[in-house]
C-alpha cells in the first residue's frame, strides 16, 4: 500500500534534489569537480563556469591575472594606450566595447577582445553538460589595409589549469583555425569553422584559447555546437558543412583542409 510515508519520502527526495542542484550551481566548482586542479588559481569571471555546448564570450576570461586567466605579451607602451573599457579593468587585455558611433558590421553592444597577437592566450573555466565533439565556430575580425590576407592560427587546449604552458606543449590542441584571411575591416567580423574537431568530456575543465599566430586580431565569441547538429551558423553551400569528425577525408562534403575552413560560415 502506498501510504503517506512513501509520499513523504518522495517529497523529501525532490527537495533534496532541488537543494543539491542549487548547491551545485552556486557552489565552488573547484571543490566538486576533480577535473580542475586544486592548484589552479583562476576563477570564472561570472558566477558560474561557462556552459558548453553554447557560446563562449571571449571577454569573459577567468579572473586570476597574468599567467592564470590570460597571457598578455603586449609591450608596456601598448598597454598604456589600451582604452578604457566597460569590463575587465583587472587586466591589460584590450576590450572592444564601442558604442553606436563606431563603424563596423558587428552588432552594436557586442564586446570582444582586440589587438591580439601571436603567443597570447586566454583561459576559461567551462562546464560541459555532456561528453560531445564540437567544431567550434570562431567569430573574428582581422584586417590588412593593404589588401593582403593575415595568418590566423588559433587553437584550443583542454586541461586542468595546472599547465604552465597550455599552448606550447603541455597539452594537445584542437578545434582552432589555420587560415589566411582579411575580413575587410578591423570591426568587420565573420565566422569560421575550426580546422578540426575537439572532444570535451562531461564536467568542468579549464579551456585555453591559444592565439598561436595572429596579427591585428579581434575576437567576439567562440560558438560550441555539437558536431552534426547544424544550426543557423552552418556553412553556405559553397563552403564545407560542419562535418562530423568521423567522416572520411575522401567524402565529397569534407573539402580540402586549407580553403574550406577559410570560408565564412555566416555574415
Ligand atoms: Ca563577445
Amino acid at each position: 500500500m502506498i501510504g503517506q510515508s512513501t509520499c513523504t519520502v518522495a517529497l523529501f527526495c525532490i527537495l533534496c534534489a532541488c537543494a543539491s542542484a542549487k548547491s551545485l550551481r552556486g557552489g565552488r566548482h573547484q571543490q566538486r569537480r576533480l577535473k580542475i586542479s586544486p592548484d589552479y588559481q583562476g576563477t570564472p569571471y561570472e558566477a558560474n563556469p561557462i556552459a558548453i555546448p553554447g557560446m563562449l564570450q571571449v571577454e569573459l576570461f577567468d579572473k586570476g591575472g597574468e599567467g592564470v586567466g590570460y597571457h598578455d605579451i603586449k609591450d608596456p607602451a601598448a598597454k598604456a594606450k589600451a582604452p578604457p573599457n566597460v569590463i575587465r579593468q583587472d587586466s591589460p587585455i584590450q576590450i572592444n566595447d564601442e558604442g553606436p558611433d563606431v563603424n563596423g558590421s558587428e552588432a552594436v553592444g557586442q564586446i570582444g577582445i582586440g589587438m591580439g597577437i601571436g603567443g597570447e592566450w586566454l583561459r576559461y573555466t567551462i562546464e560541459a553538460t555532456e561528453t560531445a565533439t564540437y567544431r567550434p565556430i570562431w567569430r573574428i575580425a582581422t584586417y590588412d589595409p593593404k589588401g593582403g590576407d593575415n595568418v590566423v592560427q588559433t587553437n584550443l587546449a583542454l586541461g586542468t589549469g595546472a599547465e604552465a604552458n597550455p599552448c606550447t606543449g603541455d597539452l594537445p590542441v584542437a578545434g582552432g583555425l589555420d587560415i589566411k584571411v582579411n575580413t575587410g575591416g578591423y570591426k568587420t567580423f565573420k565566422s569560421y569553422t575550426s580546422k578540426d574537431p575537439i572532444t570535451i568530456p562531461k564536467g568542468a575543465h579549464v579551456l585555453t584559447v591559444c592565439l598561436s599566430d595572429v596579427v591585428d586580431f579581434e575576437m567576439n565569441y567562440i560558438d560550441f555546437e555539437v558536431v552534426g547538429e547544424g544550426g543557423a551558423t552552418e556553412a553556405p553551400s559553397a563552403a564545407p558543412s560542419i562535418a562530423p569528425s568521423v567522416m572520411p577525408s575522401a567524402a565529397p562534403s569534407d573539402a580540402p583542409s586549407a580553403a574550406p575552413s577559410a570560408a565564412p560560415v555566416a555574415a
